[in-house]
């Protein structure tokens, strides 16, 4: 069976969807360390950084593959540094300890182009770049990619991992990202309201569409094992945009689509990340290829969060 923290979040609820559709609903365990009834994929309440409750679900479960995706996102990170630190690391020792212990085949560990920052080259930055983040979210990964690393090295463990873009999806709301505007932004302009976007109007960042995400993630653990030949993690590269160019893409569907700047504390995260990156090795290791590009992305989330308020409206 196969066990996900972070069920609940962004990226959490699609993934647990997507699971459970090529795997059976059954052979998903999913945790979070909230259960609340909008999560309605969220099975059992896990605190990820208690290691005795790990332990006994991957026992009673019989978990084979881990999928953990819990931590707290860049934005959020900066209010309480220590905290982030605290719940990043300890939540990944304890589920690659359990891991290591009880056999589990294969673990799959989020990484971000948060690892980036000043000494990595602005544009197409590569995987082997120097790696300076400046949010304790950024630093929690560089060190979750080392560790990862060690488990594969020292221990055998098959942890694999994804440097994601910002996400864009419509199945659920992102939590304390720097990225998080180019999901709200559809949500506003579906809402016929205008955007007030909290970075510069031409801060490009790397992204990429919540199905790409997905499939990038099944397709990287399901690859053969002498395939992943980067046990850090991959650079994962789909698009990149600006402020400016997603609302000139939104007003292809609503013309009248308003957006406003006032740039906030999450400009300079955005400003230390890379504006576009490479994933020649992910390419070349798993033949990775993204489908959705800007337009293509704007049609589907106008097109669902559309159906998603027009049903409210009628409740
Ligand atoms: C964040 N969405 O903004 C996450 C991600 C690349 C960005 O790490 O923190």
């Amino acid at each position: 069976k196969i066990l996900v923290t972070g069920a609940g979040g962004q990226l959490g609820t699609v993934l647990v969807k997507a699971l459970q559709k090529h795997k059976g609903r059954a052979s998903v365990i999913a945790t979070d360390l909230y259960v609340k009834p909008e999560k309605e994929r969220v099975l059992l309440s896990l605190d990820a950084t208690n290691a005795t409750a790990v332990e006994k679900i991957i026992e009673e479960y019989s978990i084979t593959q881990i999928y953990h995706l819990a931590a707290i996102l860049s934005a959020k990170g900066e209010e309480q540094p220590l905290q982030t630190w605290d719940i990043n690391l300890k939540s990944l020792f304890t589920i690659f300890e359990a891991a290591r212990k009880y056999k589990v085949n294969k673990v799959f560990f989020p990484s971000s182009i948060a690892v980036f920052g000043a000494s990595a080259p602005k544009l197409n930055t590569p995987q082997d770049s120097c790696l300076d983040p400046t949010t304790v979210y950024g630093i929690s990964k560089v060190a979750g990619e080392q560790w990862a690393n060690y488990y594969y090295t020292k221990y055998g463990l098959d942890v694999r991992s994804l440097r994601y873009p910002g996400i864009i999806g419509h199945q659920s709301l992102p939590g304390g990202g720097t990225t998080d505007y180019a999901v709200d932004i559809y949500h506003k302009a579906v809402q016929r309201e205008p955007f007030e976007c909290y970075l510069k109007k031409d801060t490009a960042l790397p992204m990429i569409f919540m199905e790409d995400a997905v499939r990038a993630t099944l397709e990287l653990m399901e690859a053969p094992k002498n395939q992943i030949k980067t046990r850090t993690s991959y650079n994962l590269n789909a698009l990149s945009f600006t402020p400016e160019q997603v609302a000139k893409s939104i007003q292809k569907w609503y013309p009248n689509f308003k957006i406003t700047y006032k740039e906030d504390y999450r400009e300079s995260i955005a400003q230390s990340w890379p504006s576009s990156i490479l994933d020649t090795q992910a390419q070349e290791d798993w033949h990775w290829e993204p489908h959705y590009r800007l337009d293509d992305i704007s049609n589907e989330m106008l097109t669902e969060l559309k159906k998603k308020y027009d049903l409210q409206s009628q409740l």
